[in-house]
């Protein structure tokens, strides 16, 4: 057939050859995306560079991967999309990333400059569109500023003065055409920069030291910002004696079994701490917004961090460390952490109280009977899956119910899951990324029914990509924890919330993958087993949809109006009447 537009000579210059250079000279060596005409030449330079293209089912999908890679990596990953409905698909993929603070860059194309605004095909303001979740957004027009625009918005998306997160650049497909001339080359712009180090001011690194040290119940908590931290901030740990959570959003960082760990007393040690200290970490609905009606009302706060989100959103520190993180830690280290009078009975209490919880969580997990329709409990697959959890493991979760019982169950010291926006659909994509990103690691996710069908087709991606993951559906016929709600909350009026009858292993078997059905608990560890070895692979497991899991419990899917939990709704709402005083 014949090409409408006579593409640029193959091997000349081009703006799109330029594009492909840059990123090759980045290091960048995997790229996520879908095809299409209008960034076709971008694709092909791309290609012809040695660039791995994984091509995806749906650009959302092409976003996530992305991001998980770049999650597991710490550097920066790509995607490519095309114009219109190409980036308006990966929209979910571009908060998702703005939420997580992960670093990637989504490359697009719009129309030929000669045929902007006259109604050309896939004409849209795609700028405009992904402005509020992008931290950095360029829509280039001129050959010459390819390269420095390239080059800033990938420097936005690594967060550098800025929160890490998604940044977006694209071009016309007449210019990516246009072959350019040594003058559109600064060379220089090639070259990585060298992160720097920015170390709060001596005098604050002293002020909060000497606050810690008045502190007696030290409890720290860290998020996405901490994720390079980890030896400093073992060492912060070990020398202050504080006690630690990590909300998820930087699993990994500190062991599970470390002993300052207490997750599951994250109630108790919120609540009596005196001295927190957020790491890295936003003081979002995880953590009840920072609020002194779950907090204790005399607790101080220590906040290091980045970004003025990670320094004083929703609660102002008693001092506020803008710095590079493990630069920070290290400096605190150095003018001393040890408190003068710790409350060594408080600290013994919670870890004490954390490992009879556990302990207890453990010895019951998989014992749950099963539901009325006799289908398993969802704990009980969780069981099954611990026992193929290794050290490098890498664990995803996604979905309602089985993401809250995932979260607590699973013993994986690396695990993604949908984060702070609750984003449905991360579940095969994340996977699928992290296999390709890590051949040699065990890649597991278990994923709700409801959330499975929001990528289903990615585990085509999987296959022709190679990516050995294993996808385990756990198949309670619904968007359960929403059933859930409409049970309890709306009366038992059941809407929208029912998927009977699925059968997923005959989906991904269509789609080429090994799968197989599970029904009874004794059949999953041969059935796992199998899996791993045929990955990629799924299986569909039958699990009980009258499980209520703990965020159900929790009151988060019924969305409260102050705070994400209902017991925090609560508190706070006590709060707001006693300082309002009376009328
Ligand atoms: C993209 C998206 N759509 C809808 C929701 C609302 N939602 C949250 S949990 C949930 C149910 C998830 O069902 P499933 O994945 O099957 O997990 P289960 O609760 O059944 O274990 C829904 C619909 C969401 N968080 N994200
Ligand atoms: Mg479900």
């Amino acid at each position: 057939m014949k090409a409408t537009t006579a593409p640029a000579k193959i091997g000349s210059r081009t703006v799109a050859h330029l594009v492909a250079g840059f990123l090759v000279r980045r290091g960048v060596h995997r790229v996520y995306g879908l095809c299409g005409g209008h960034i076709q030449p971008i694709w092909d330079e791309v290609a012809r560079a040695g660039i791995q293209i994984v091509d995806v089912r749906h650009e959302s999908a092409a976003v996530y991967m992305a991001q998980a890679q770049a999650d597991l990596t710490g550097s920066l990953g790509v995607a490519i999309v095309t114009a219109g409905p190409g980036l308006t698909n990966a929209a979910t993929g571009i908060a998702n990333a703005s939420v997580s603070r992960s670093p990637i860059l989504v490359i697009s194309g719009r129309p030929p400059r000669p045929q902007a605004g006259m109604g050309a095909l896939q004409d849209i303001p795609q700028g405009d569109l992904v402005r509020p979740i992008c931290r950095r957004v360029e829509v280039v027009s001129e050959r010459h500023h390819v390269l420095p625009r390239l080059e800033a918005t990938v420097r936005a998306a690594e967060g550098v003065g800025t929160p890490a997160g998604p940044a977006y650049i694209d071009f016309p497909t007449d210019l990516l055409r246009e072959v350019i001339t040594d003058a559109d080359v600064d060379d220089r712009l090639f070259e990585p920069r060298i992160p720097e180090k920015l170390v709060p001011s001596q005098d604050a690194i002293s002020r909060a030291a000497a606050l810690i040290r008045e502190g007696k119940r030290l409890l720290v908590i860290s998020g996405g910002g901490a994720r390079d931290a980890s030896a400093e901030l073992a060492a912060f740990l070990q020398t202050s004696g504080a006690l630690y959570l990590d909300t998820t959003e930087s699993r990994g960082v500190i062991p599970l079994d470390h002993p300052a760990a207490v997750p599951a007393a994250r109630a108790k040690v919120m609540a009596e701490a005196d001295m927190i200290i957020t790491v890295g970490r936003r003081l979002d609905f995880q953590l009840a917004y920072g609020s002194p009606a779950v907090f204790s009302t005399d607790a101080r706060f220590v906040r290091l961090g980045t970004s003025s989100d990670e320094l004083s959103d929703n609660r102002r520190g008693d001092a506020e460390l803008r710095g590079d993180v493990s630069a920070t830690l290290k400096a605190l280290l150095e003018a001393g952490v040890v408190p003068e009078q710790p409350d060594g009975t408080w600290t013994e209490s919670m870890r004490a109280y954390n490992r009879e919880k556990t302990e207890k969580f453990v010895a019951g997990l998989g014992k749950q009977p099963p539901g009325s329709d006799r289908r398993m409990h969802p704990q009980t697959l969780l069981a099954a899956v611990n026992e193929f959890i290794d050290g490098d493991t890498i664990v995803v979760a996604d979905g309602g119910d089985i993401l809250s019982f995932a979260r607590a169950a699973l013993r994986a010291e690396t695990y993604l899951d949908p984060g702070a926006l609750g984003c449905l659909g991360v579940g095969v994509p994340f996977a699928v990324s992290a296999a390709l990103t890590f051949p040699d690691r065990r890649v597991i996710a278990v994923i709700g029914d409801g959330s499975f069908g929001l990528s289903a087709m990615e585990i085509d991606t999987a296959v022709r990509s190679g990516a050995r993951a294993v996808f385990v559906v756990a198949n309670n016929g619904a968007w359960g924890i929403e059933r859930n709600d409409q049970l309890v909350g709306y009366n038992g009026n059941l809407v929208g919330v029912d998927l009977p009858g699925c059968r997923y292993d005959l989906v991904a078997q269509g789609l080429g993958a090994y799968a197989e059905r599970i029904e009874r608990p004794e059949d999953l560890p041969g059935a796992i087993e199998r899996a791993l070895e045929n990955a990629p692979a799924l299986l569909d497991v039958a699990v009980t949809k009258e499980a209520e899991s703990p965020d159900f419990k929790n009151g988060l899917a019924g969305v409260p109006d102050r705070q994400a939990l209902e017991i925090w709704d609560r508190a706070e709402k006590r709060r707001h009447v006693a300082e309002a005083g009376p009328s």
